[in-house]
Formats: C-alpha cells, sequence, structure tokens
C-alpha cells in the first residue's frame, strides 16, 4: 500500500514537472539598463562609444514613431556649447534605425533621423546647442537587436573651413576624380571678417574655401555639385579676407550644377568661397569642380525657308553659352562673298541669284570662345503668271463654255496647278482643278482649257463669273500677284438657241478677257466697280479670303 501510495506521488510529481516545463517560460536574457527613454544611457565625454546587447530591448508605447521602434534603445546628451555632432551604429551586427530628439519624454521633437546610411548601419549629422538635451533612439529596422556600436563625436571643421587654409586647387579640370574634390563641409564656419557674396540670398551661415592661381590667361568655370540645396559661390582676388575683390558670383537654387565663370589672369590668385546662406548644411558630399569653359552652342536658322532673289532673308542666330557669360558678337558669312558682323542676333540678307550658298555663322562670348555654324542655303526663284483668261460673254442653261487660262512661265520648267471656280451668292464654288507641266519660255504661253456647263442658278442670276488660280506644285511663287484673274460676268439665260452646244472662239462664240489681280482688289476700281454695280447677288471675297493652297 506504502508502496502504491509512493508511487502514485511520484507518477504525480513527474508528470507535474513536465508539465510545468511545457508551460513555463524559458529563462529570459536582461533587457539592457537604457531600454526605456526614462532610463537614457548619459553620454559623457566626447568622443563617446558604447557597446551594447540589445536583442531583448523592447518597443516602449511612448517611443516616437518616426522610424521602427523594435529593440530600442536610448542615450542623451547636453552639449555644454554650441557643436556640430556626428552620431552613428557602425559596426553593430544588426539592421539599426537612429533618430535624434529634443523636448522631454512624451513630447519629443525629432532633430535628425537616418536608416541606411553605410549598409544598414545608421549615421546623422546635426548642430547641438548648448544646453539642450538631445535624446538618441536606437531601434531595429530588421525586427530584431544584436550587438549595437553606437558612435557620437563632436565632428571637426573641414581643413578648408577658413580662408588662410583654402583647399589649393593645382591644376585644372579639378577634381581629377570627384573623390578628389568631395568635401565633408556639415562642420565649417564663418570666419567675423569673411564678406557675403553680393549675390547671395542671405547672410552666410557657413563657408569653406578654395585658391586657384591659373598659369596662363584665359578664363575658369566653378560649379557646386551634390550641394543639398541652396547654396552660393563667391570669387575673389585679393591676398587676406578683410581686403576681397569680388569677381564672381552665382547662386544655386536646388538641383543646379550651372557654370560660373570668371575671367583670369595667370599667377592671379582666386578665392573661391562656397557657402550655404539658410543652413548650416553645406552637405557632406559637396564638391567644388573648376573646369576650362566649354564652347558656346551656336545655331541659326532663317526666314524664309525657300527663298527667292527676291526676298530679305532674314537670319536668325540662337546661340546660348552654357559657361554663362554671354555671346558678344555674331559674324555672318552668307556664303556669296558679302559678310556681317553683328551684336544682334538678327541680320538680313538679299541674294543676287538663284544658287545655293554655304552661310557660316561664328559666335564670340564675351571672353573669346568661338563656335561656327554652316548650312547651306538654296535661293531660288520661281514665277508663273496668268496671261490671258478667256470666257465667252454669254450662254444658255445647257451650254458648255470653254474656258482658256493661260500661264506664262520664263524662269525654270514648273508643274503648274490652276484651279477654276465660278461665282455663287456669298462666294465661289471649285469647277475644276487642271496640273500641267509649263516649259519656260520667253514669248509663249502654256493654255489651261476647262469647261463648264452653265446651271439653272447662273440663269436664275442672270450671270456668272470665274476666278482662276495658279500654284507651283512643288515651290513658292516669288509674285504671288499674277497668279489670280477674275473673268468678266458671263451673261447667262435660261431656254434653248444659241449656236450650239460648246461655245468657244473657234465656234464662232463670242469671247472676252478676264483681268488678271495684281494684288488686292481695292487697288483696282475698276473691278471694284464692276463687281459692286454689275450685279448685288454675286459677292467677290477679298482675295484673302479665297481659299489658297
Ligand atoms: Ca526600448
Ligand atoms: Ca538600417
Ligand atoms: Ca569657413
Ligand atoms: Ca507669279
Amino acid at each position: 500500500m506504502r508502496s502504491q501510495k509512493a508511487f502514485l506521488l511520484f507518477v504525480v510529481l513527474f508528470f507535474g514537472v513536465v508539465v510545468w516545463m511545457r508551460v513555463a517560460p524559458p529563462v529570459l536574457a536582461a533587457a539592457p539598463s537604457n531600454d526605456d527613454i526614462d532610463n537614457a544611457r548619459f553620454v559623457s565625454p566626447l568622443a563617446y562609444f558604447d557597446v551594447a546587447d540589445t536583442s531583448e530591448a523592447t518597443a516602449a508605447v511612448g517611443d516616437p514613431t518616426d522610424g521602427p521602434t523594435n529593440n530600442s534603445v536610448w542615450y542623451t546628451f547636453t552639449p555644454d556649447h554650441r557643436m556640430p555632432l556626428h552620431a552613428d551604429t557602425f559596426g553593430s551586427n544588426y539592421d539599426t534605425f537612429l533618430a535624434v530628439y529634443t523636448g522631454r519624454p512624451g513630447s519629443l521633437n525629432l532633430v535628425a533621423s537616418n536608416n541606411d546610411h553605410d549598409g544598414p548601419q545608421s549615421r546623422v549629422h546635426f548642430i547641438g546647442d548648448a544646453g539642450i538635451q538631445y535624446y538618441f533612439m536606437i531601434s531595429s529596422s530588421g525586427g530584431t537587436g544584436g550587438q549595437l556600436h553606437f558612435l557620437l563625436y563632436e565632428l571637426p571643421p573641414p581643413p578648408n573651413d577658413n580662408f588662410a587654409n583654402a583647399a589649393v586647387i593645382p591644376k585644372v579640370p579639378y577634381p581629377d576624380t570627384p573623390l578628389d574634390g568631395r568635401s565633408d563641409a556639415f562642420a565649417s564656419t564663418v570666419e567675423p571678417s569673411e564678406p557675403t557674396p553680393d549675390c547671395s540670398a542671405d547672410k552666410l551661415k557657413n563657408s569653406v574655401w578654395y585658391a586657384y592661381t591659373p598659369s596662363v590667361n584665359g578664363s575658369a568655370s566653378f560649379s557646386l555639385n551634390y550641394h543639398p540645396d541652396t547654396q552660393v559661390l563667391g570669387v575673389y582676388t585679393g591676398s587676406s579676407l578683410d581686403a576681397l575683390t569680388q569677381v564672381g558670383c552665382r547662386m544655386y537654387w536646388g538641383v543646379d550644377s550651372g557654370l560660373l565663370t570668371v575671367q583670369v589672369q595667370a599667377g592671379t590668385t582666386y578665392y573661391i568661397q562656397a557657402a550655404n546662406p539658410f543652413s548650416y548644411d553645406l552637405g557632406e558630399y559637396f564638391w567644388l569642380a573648376v573646369q576650362n569653359p566649354p564652347p558656346p552652342v551656336v545655331e541659326f536658322f532663317y526666314y524664309p525657308s525657300d527663298p527667292s532673289i527676291y526676298d530679305d532673308v532674314n537670319f536668325y542666330a540662337c546661340c546660348y553659352d552654357p559657361a554663362g557669360l554671354g555671346i558678344a558678337t555674331w559674324q555672318w558669312d552668307f556664303g556669296d562673298g558679302a559678310t556681317a558682323t553683328a551684336t544682334d542676333y538678327y541680320v538680313v540678307h538679299r541674294y543676287a541669284a538663284n544658287k545655293d550658298y554655304t552661310v557660316t555663322l561664328t559666335g564670340t562670348t564675351v571672353d573669346g570662345r568661338k563656335a561656327t555654324n554652316s548650312q547651306t542655303v538654296s535661293v531660288r526663284t520661281y514665277d508663273v503668271g496668268i496671261t490671258k483668261f478667256s470666257t465667252p460673254s454669254s450662254g444658255r442653261v445647257g451650254q458648255t463654255a470653254k474656258i482658256v487660262v493661260s500661264i506664262a512661265n520664263r524662269l525654270t520648267p514648273q508643274t503648274v496647278r490652276v484651279e477654276l471656280l465660278a461665282s455663287v451668292p456669298n462666294g465661289f464654288r471649285y469647277v475644276g482643278v487642271l496640273s500641267l507641266y509649263v516649259p519656260a519660255q520667253k514669248n509663249k504661253t502654256t493654255d489651261f482649257n476647262f469647261s463648264y456647263s452653265f446651271t439653272p442658278q447662273d440663269a436664275a442670276l442672270g450671270k456668272v463669273n470665274f476666278l482662276a488660280n495658279a500654284y507651283i506644285e512643288n515651290g513658292r511663287d516669288a509674285l504671288p500677284g499674277d497668279n489670280q484673274a477674275i473673268s468678266l460676268p458671263v451673261k447667262v439665260s435660261g431656254g434653248a438657241g444659241g449656236k450650239g452646244n460648246v461655245l468657244n472662239e473657234a465656234d464662232g462664240a463670242e469671247m472676252q478677257e478676264g483681268f488678271v489681280l495684281r494684288g488686292q482688289l481695292s487697288e483696282h476700281p475698276e473691278m471694284q466697280e464692276l463687281f459692286s454695280s454689275a450685279t448685288k447677288k454675286v459677292f467677290l471675297p477679298s482675295i484673302d479670303s479665297i481659299p489658297q493652297h
């Protein structure tokens, strides 16, 4: 009996231990003492370096949510003077997030934060003010903590912070590689007697200096690259900070790597001041570049694009100087022996003969850089004209009129298109279009023959006028004033009769000649009178409103 009881007790205890082992939590490693902001570890003195195990650190309800809060731990530091600060987590073995705050626990203000700066590790730069308590939260961006390396130190000014220590630019182009020209200028300062360049939008907050002594006369183009925001470049001559003469200035707004070009003298030292007038962040990867100025970009166009010997050809230079100094003169060579030098971008030239001319424009910048551009300008003069416009003088409905438009061409052979229109109330309608080869002939013309059947509408109006337009198919008529003709009114009556169905000269029909319009109708009082008194119903549009092709 006793042995049975003892056995039962053994069984109960055995299974009790097994059950306890299965439900009890595993033994925990301790959370770090600075798990919570209220127990933030005090950092002192600088430079400060700490190694901590954050694997059991926890997210607190009050942790700020500017980034992940997993495995958060806290440090705090109060500078005794104003100082640029550097904090990083380099060397940690897990993916960190680093944020800096001012204020009190529960009402924190974010100063700076960073997730991945060097691989998954974090780094911030900020200006620490005297007497202000800063909190540093390091959390896990990957979900687990690990071995944290936390480093905080006062950032030293860059070596070329002061005018006296200006970084020497040995030769141009500079830098040979962007890395050479890089400068972490975050901790730079402004010296008391330092000048503010006159184009600066505000008083400088920081600056770094460079010195360049060219060995030959010429120009140098400076630019700022990878600057974080608004910055300014000033270029000076002079030997001391309080006796500098500004020779160049350029503001950089946002993303801008444009050139500031300065004319330089051999042997003179130029001091270049890179500064930020708005914030203390001159940039970590900021670098100054110096190059020989690129040539200007020179292009031109002209109008009309198909000039004739009757045209004043308008030439427009469309040039710019990427170095920023601007173009001082334009030299034109028109290719026919004529040249022009202009300080304006626009010139006019007229050619005397039909030929291909090579036109060359040379643009010269104020510092003597040049670029040229050439184009072939083809001068061709085309001119055909209507010399005769024959219509019958009268007709009846049902009869067909032969209408002849005679085209003269004394220059080069052309394919000519002639359109014939007939008057209707309020304008004209198309009757037909004819395209013919017209040889160049001194004393002969080419006839374009059209047929027109008189309509009851013509008879109702009592007459019809015809209009003819002549166009050169593959070119522009240099003298368009003789390319349009209008007929005298053709009397039209209804019913049968007359001399057969086809009305032309060979059949003995009475023919009449129209007028070739030269210029605006207002210059032809006889036509105005004709069309204002002869009928109130036929309306002759102004030449501008007649369809053109
Ligand atoms: Ca925590
Ligand atoms: Ca990270
Ligand atoms: Ca400085
Ligand atoms: Ca003409």
